[in-house]
């Protein structure tokens, strides 16, 4: 079994406030780290910011500030968020730390001294926005084709990373890796153009007098390093200087922790990492991460989230009105992870109360009330094992370990909420009420409410990452001690291990009914601008 567990979150811009795509990136990234820290492996789980270059430097200027200044007040929405989100990460980086700056320079003298690495008179189209450029065939009715926005006209000396030099070398490793690009079909987009497009070099540098606000290249202090290639390097920087020690090291190239599990990334950033982050390690001679994945885009209402439209979702907003909790669940119960998806507040609140309210939180009720009313309490001793419910339970585990493995989140849901349909078929078949009435059916009353009280149990287990505050709810519910986000899955998924005699706590409902409907009042609410 592997040991350690390595997963990345992009490192969002600190131009704008966050919002329900970085959640979502963000807590994918949390539900994967939890899970694999209950199947007791090492984890380290890194996410961040990204507080260099043009976008920045301009959103620091219209507001009067450093960068760095704006830097320092941004970060903060993005911190704050991830404890309200209940994120786990392990360590936040921030580009504009020393450690790290310190590991792009190596980097870059790496790359310099092995002749990866040259320095050419450029002209070409510019798009500042997005700090790239682009060739006058790629531009559509001359403007951007990313953002369709204008583009300037530039000539400059600039420094290359030679990256055409691994076109063949990377399509071959993507050919041979099927699960190095994930979803399939985003894999197939990648290979595509790789396989009919020639693959350029990639300028890694900005002329300071065009920019300033960058790492200083090494051997050239007239230039600043190229945002994506100071950022793409947090992933192994931070293995440097902020992952826990592992064999009581953590400073060598091939470090201990490096290379990543995974880099879950949103699919408009998939070709930086695929093909500028994948050609630099091989040009520096570093393995690959294990997998990169790019997950789909969420609209709102139907159209794309933007400020000038006022439709942009404040995840502290939806944690306030809907509880955190519920507001995962949702993210990745609604839409299958890779694909695109539509947020809107009344198909969350319908996720909300036909899973969590009435399937699940009402299950969770009525056993408890039962186990009040008929047994005082107290788990009761069941009298046999019933095979079917237990087979069902112990079998998911394996199931969610597959679809966890290629991030099918939606799928270990539907795997968990089998167990949720059968415990409520279970009990309305078995209909302990009547069992009740019935001074010889005692036995059974006792078999029927052990195991749904177990079933609960696996659920409270299963559903601990992507629901940590209600899982551990229910947990001390059960009458059970301890951090459920502290056990191991492996010993705990078996079933038996509720000791009869347990016994239960009053608690308020898992899962309110939401009986209105939803009022956004805008994203400004929760963060500093
Ligand atoms: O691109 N739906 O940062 P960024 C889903 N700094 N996910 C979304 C989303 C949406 N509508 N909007 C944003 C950058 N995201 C760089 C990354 S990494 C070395 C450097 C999420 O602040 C998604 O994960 O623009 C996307 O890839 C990321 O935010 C972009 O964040």
């Amino acid at each position: 079994m592997k040991e350690k567990f390595f997963a990345t979150t992009p490192i969002y811009y600190v131009n704008d406030v966050p919002h329900i795509g970085h959640a979502y990136t963000t807590t994918a990234a949390d539900i994967l780290a939890r899970y694999n820290r209950l199947k007791g492996r090492r984890v380290f789980f890194l996410t961040g910011t990204d507080e260099h270059g043009q976008k920045v430097e301009k959103a620091a200027m219209e507001k009067g500030r450093t960068p760095k200044g704006h830097a320092d007040i941004m970060v903060e929405n993005f911190k704050n968020l991830w404890i309200k989100l209940n994120i786990t990460n392990d360590a936040f980086i921030r580009t504009t730390d020393t450690e790290h700056k310190k590991v792009v320079h190596e980097l870059l003298e790496r790359l310099w001294g092995k002749g990866e690495i040259e320095k050419r008179s450029y002209s070409g189209w510019y798009c500042t926005p997005d700090e790239r450029f682009w060739m006058e065939k790629d531009l559509v009715g001359g403007n951007c084709p990313d953002c369709g926005r204008p583009v300037d006209h530039i000539e400059e000396e600039n420094y290359f990373f030679l990256m055409s030099r691994y076109q063949e070398r990377l399509i071959k490793y993507i050919e041979d890796n099927p699960y190095y690009i994930l979803p399939e079909t985003r894999r197939n987009e990648v290979l595509g153009f790789l396989r009919t497009q020639p693959l350029g070099d990639l300028c890694i540098s900005r002329p300071r007098h065009r920019l300033s606000w960058g790492i200083p290249l090494p051997f050239d202090e007239n230039f600043v390093t190229y945002v994506w290639f100071d950022a793409l390097v947090n992933y192994y920087s931070a293995t440097r200087y902020l992952a826990p020690s592992v064999h009581g090291s953590r400073f060598t190239v091939h470090g201990d922790w490096w290379p990543a599990d995974h880099h879950i990334v949103g699919k408009d950033i998939l070709t930086t990492h695929a093909v500028y982050w994948s050609t630099m390690l091989m040009a520096l001679g570093m393995p690959l991460p294990e997998n990169i994945f790019a997950h789909g885009w969420w609209t709102v209402d139907g159209k794309k989230m933007s400020k000038s439209l006022g439709n942009v979702v404040d995840p502290n907003e939806m944690i306030d009105e809907y509880g955190v909790d519920a507001f995962r669940y949702f993210l990745f119960r609604e839409v299958p992870f890779g694909l695109d998806g539509d947020f809107s507040e009344d198909t969350m609140i319908k996720r909300i109360n036909t899973d969590l309210a009435n399937d699940f939180g009402n299950l969770a009720s009525r056993i408890f009330a039962m186990i009040n009313k008929y047994f005082k309490g107290e788990i009761p001793q069941p009298d046999e094992e019933e095979k079917e419910i237990k087979n069902i339970a112990e079998g998911i585990l394996k199931k969610i370990d597959d679809s966890l493995h290629c991030l099918s989140f939606h799928k270990a849901l539907d795997e968990i909420w089998e167990l949720v349909s059968c415990t409520n078929k279970y009990i309305d078949l078995s209909a302990p009420w009547a069992l009740a009435k019935d001074p010889g059916k005692h036995a059974r009353l006792m078999t029927v409410l052990y195991s749904a009280a177990e079933a609960l149990r696996f659920l409270a287990l299963y559903l601990n990452p992507f629901m940590p505050d209600a899982t551990q709810r229910l947990w001390e519910q059960l009458g059970l001690e301890g951090e459920l986000s502290k056990i191991n899955l492996d010993k705990e998924a078996r079933w038996g291990r509720l000791k009869p005699g347990t016994k239960i706590k009053k608690g308020e409902a898992l899962f309110p009914r939401i009986e209105k409907v939803g009022s956004r009042k805008g994203l400004e609410a929760g963060s500093k601008d």
